[in-house]
């Protein structure tokens, strides 16, 4: 399998980030002194996630605190009964080709805070059922397995979301007419057939779903044309100022966003089952925040 398959278009570097960024979404919503829900601290490391020893199953408050070297764009999921670390070793030590093992497809992701910087801390409330979880870095070389010990989960109290979206083939079918600026908590629901994830990347204003697919079709050494809002920038410059990793068909998750007032650009980049980004199938808009 080939890595690049599920950055594509996401990756991001870095260096020479020329917009503004909202401070990382700490202690917002999820993680009010009413929760119902127990926390669940995961580090990040240059090696994996880490969890703390005995984590059992259930509904939980997470924090991802990202002690890396890069930002934290990693999916963490559920293995299909049967797959195990020999199967992913040999996934991941196939370099060049494009085909997605069916595995993968039918690991159960549970759509994590994502794209914490290094230093950062993103937050949510996520799913664990017991099983064999896989994480790995979709921008950093490392994969890991956690284990996760305990019952179903029964019928646990349902988030308080102030917002709420769900994602389907190919489209994003949002629970609301805006999305306010400000600490939400978003309810991200995928109610398709196949993997999807969402991303909000800050756009200066007049930018348009054609003039960032230009920017992420520019060929090295070209530029883009002067009246796109974009001209300048390369797409390692796009960084979200919110997201979840990849979520499977049937997962819920929510995500703590704080996104300051102007203008985004949300998509999903992924290629699911196989093909071109769902933002080039429709899986792209440009959305206000006020
Ligand atoms: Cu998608």
């Amino acid at each position: 399998m080939n890595r690049r398959t599920l950055l594509k278009i996401s990756a991001a570097a870095m260096s020479g980030i020329t917009l503004p960024r909202v401070v990382a979404p700490t202690n917002v919503l999820a993680t009010q002194e009413t929760s119902p829900f127990p926390e669940l601290v995961i580090t990040m490391t240059d090696d994996g996630f880490v969890f703390p020893e005995g984590t059992t199953s259930g509904r939980y408050v997470v924090k991802v605190v990202n002690e890396s070297s890069a930002p934290s764009h990693s999916p963490l999921g559920r293995l299909p009964e049967g797959i195990d670390l020999a199967a992913v070793e040999e996934a991941f030590a196939e370099e060049e080709s494009d085909d997605v093992p069916q595995w993968m497809l039918d690991t159960e992701w549970v759509g994590l805070p994502d794209w914490g910087l290094p230093a950062e801390t993103r937050s949510g409330i996520v799913d664990f059922p017991p099983g064999t979880y896989l994480g790995f870095g979709a921008l950093a070389p490392w994969f890991n397995i956690i284990e996760i010990g305990g019952d179903p989960i029964d019928a646990p109290p349902v988030p308080d979301a102030t917002l709420s979206v769900e994602l389907i083939e190919m489209a994003f079918s949002w629970g609301q007419d805006a999305v306010p600026s400000g600490p939400q908590l978003l309810r991200v629901a995928n109610v398709g057939a196949t993997l999807h994830d969402i991303q909000f990347y800050p756009v200066p204003e007049g930018t348009t779903t054609d003039h960032v697919i230009d920017l992420f079709m520019l060929e090295e050494g070209d530029s883009l044309a002067s009246d796109n809002p974009l001209a300048g920038m390369s797409a390692d410059d796009l960084v979200p100022a919110a997201a979840i990793s990849i979520i499977s068909p049937g997962v819920t998750s929510w995500i703590d966003i704080n996104l300051a007032p102007g203008n985004y650009f949300v998509m999903c980049p992924l290629p699911f089952p196989s093909g071109p980004p769902h933002a080039f199938l429709g899986m792209m808009e440009i959305i206000t925040v006020e």
